[in-house]
């Protein structure tokens, strides 16, 4: 029944999400407050202001200016860059280029759907937009995750009805937008942080045919 398949990016495809706790861990560090990897969990898909601001309130931190605010999310960018530097096609995930392959030997045509800016950059670096019929990222919504719209435009980029959409997410927003697109959603991680997600598993390599086929009907 699916014609296609979407996927986040950061978590997903590559684990970059390490790198935005690191970033803004030390971005919190400078500001005088620790900052958990439990707390950085509510960041994870959402969007770089929004982000700031949930590390904003979870320092105590409520009088700064929008100009201010700006100023740190790109320092804390400027610092996920440096790090972004590092990537190579070795840190694409386990399992992830052998499971395209085989969506696409079904001709299940794939996306991304990633609420990152740093999009396009991480997918040169690790060498994989070959592997993706259609990229929508952070550069051309307006809306963050837990909104659908990033998932429905690649939907519709991919001629495929949401009802025909699989998406593979590994953030509690992700999760809920994909939800609300109307799609069918396979959860990568935590089982009960990713409660909404139909399906959830702990990475590609637990996706074999046979599973897929019983779980999911690819
Ligand atoms: P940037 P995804 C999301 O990417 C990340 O999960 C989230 O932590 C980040 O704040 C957001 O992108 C924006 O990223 O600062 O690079 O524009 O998981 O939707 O691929
Ligand atoms: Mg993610």
């Amino acid at each position: 029944p699916f014609e296609a398949a979407i996927f986040d990016l950061d978590g997903v495809i590559v684990d970059t999400a390490k790198f935005h706790y690191r970033a803004w861990k030390r971005l919190a560090g400078e500001l005088g407050f620790a900052f958990s990897e439990r707390e950085n969990e509510q960041l994870k898909g959402v969007s770089r202001m929004e982000s700031l601001d949930l590390l904003l309130r979870a320092g105590g931190i409520t009088d700064l200016t929008a100009e201010q605010k700006e100023d740190l999310a790109s320092r804390k960018n400027e610092w996920y860059k440096e790090l972004l530097e590092t990537l190579t096609p070795d840190d694409v995930l386990p399992g992830v280029r052998s499971f395209l392959g085989r969506l696409h030997s079904r001709g299940i045509r794939t996306a991304i759907a990633s609420a990152s800016k740093n999009a396009p950059l991480i997918l040169e670096k690790v060498n994989i937009r070959p592997l993706f019929d259609v990229v929508v990222d952070g550069n051309s919504t307006a809306r963050a995750k837990p909104d659908p719209e990033v998932f429905l435009q690649a939907a519709r980029l991919l001629t495929a009805e949401p009802a025909a959409c699989i998406v593979f997410e590994d953030a509690a927003a992700g999760v809920e937008g994909a939800v609300r697109a109307g799609m069918r959603v396979v959860g990568i991680g935590d089982r009960e942080l990713l409660a909404r997600a139909h399906l959830t598993v702990t990475s590609f390599e637990q996706l074999e045919p046979v599973y897929l086929l019983s779980h999911i009907g690819i």
